[in-house]
């Protein structure tokens, strides 16, 4: 295998659509999303991807939320590097779902097409996509581009070249939403070989296809994104006690392959962030 750079781990760590009923173990409070997020920067996550519930455990995007859940996370664990969703849930409006962006963190998800999610369809028109990036400009957030459609890479070069989004390009090719683009290593191929050369970019496997896409991101230098967002087993029919036991199986995975781990400090680096 030829020099990789260190292995960049995202850890989802609840998601909005996820309930108790499928698993116990997704958390919901501040408290209980920034112990997850912490025992999976723990396990070798730098990144957490931060979405919020309100007291009844459904999606919300209020930034009083957000705020004390970044707040308890910096608190226990105060180098990981948080990445807030303005993707919220689906049906939520724009403005909604931007408040986010005023949590202070230092990355957000940009959602960069619409597409089918379920039986749903999750809304980023142009004009959408093109006031969120102009807000995150604004508060200096560095966007993460959720690509989950290959013709998503392409909206998001459109904002690049408009000059709405400057600095290094980082995506997340989002496979296996059932409706969308699903998760094969020749959609994963064609979707790296679309980006600039000098953009980084992860990969996240919906559902049974979580490791299976770690796997080959990892074989391939990509980067991996997990959590119980996305997968709530750990093997089939075996699930995951927690948000760390899902990224403690990648870490085995690289560990194996020969690629090692990245800190926070390195994965700034590597994403030109400042530290
Ligand atoms: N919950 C999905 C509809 C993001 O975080 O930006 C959108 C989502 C993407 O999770
Ligand atoms: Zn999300």
């Amino acid at each position: 295998m030829s020099v990789m750079e260190k292995l960049i781990i995202t850890a989802a760590v609840c998601g909005a659509e996820i309930t108790r009923k499928q698993t116990p173990y997704i958390p919901l409070t501040p408290e209980e999303i920034s112990d997850e997020a912490c025992a999976a920067r723990e396990a070798g996550a730098s990144i957490v991807h931060i979405h919020v519930r309100d007291e009844n455990g459904k999606p919300t995007q209020d930034v009083k939320i957000f705020k004390r859940t970044l707040d308890l996370i910096r608190k226990k664990c105060p180098d990981v590097i948080i990445q807030v969703s303005t993707g919220g849930a689906v049906g939520m409006s724009a403005d909604e779902r931007l408040q986010s962006i005023y949590a202070e963190a230092e990355m957000a998800t940009l959602d960069v097409g619409t597409t089918n999610f379920g039986n749903d369809i999750f809304v980023n028109d142009m004009p959408l996509i093109r006031h969120f990036a102009k807000k995150m400009n604004e508060v200096h957030i560095m966007p993460e581009f959720e690509c989950f459609e290959i013709g998503h890479i392409y909206n998001a070069l459109r904002v690049v070249k408009e000059g709405l989004v400057k600095g290094h390009l980082h995506f997340d090719f989002v496979l296996g939403v059932p409706g969308a683009c699903p998760a094969d290593v020749r959609n994963l191929i064609r979707m790296v070989d679309s980006i600039p050369s000098n953009a980084t970019w992860t990969v996240s496997g919906i559902g049974k296809h979580e490791f299976e896409m770690a796997a080959q991101a990892i074989a391939m230098g990509g980067n991996v994104r997990v959590g119980l967002e996305d997968n709530i087993y750990l093997s089939k029919g075996v699930l995951a006690k927690s948000n760390a036991d899902l990224v403690e199986k990648v870490v085995r995975i690289s560990k194996e392959i020969g690629r090692e781990i990245a800190t926070p400090r390195e994965t700034r680096k590597l994403l030109e962030i400042k530290d």
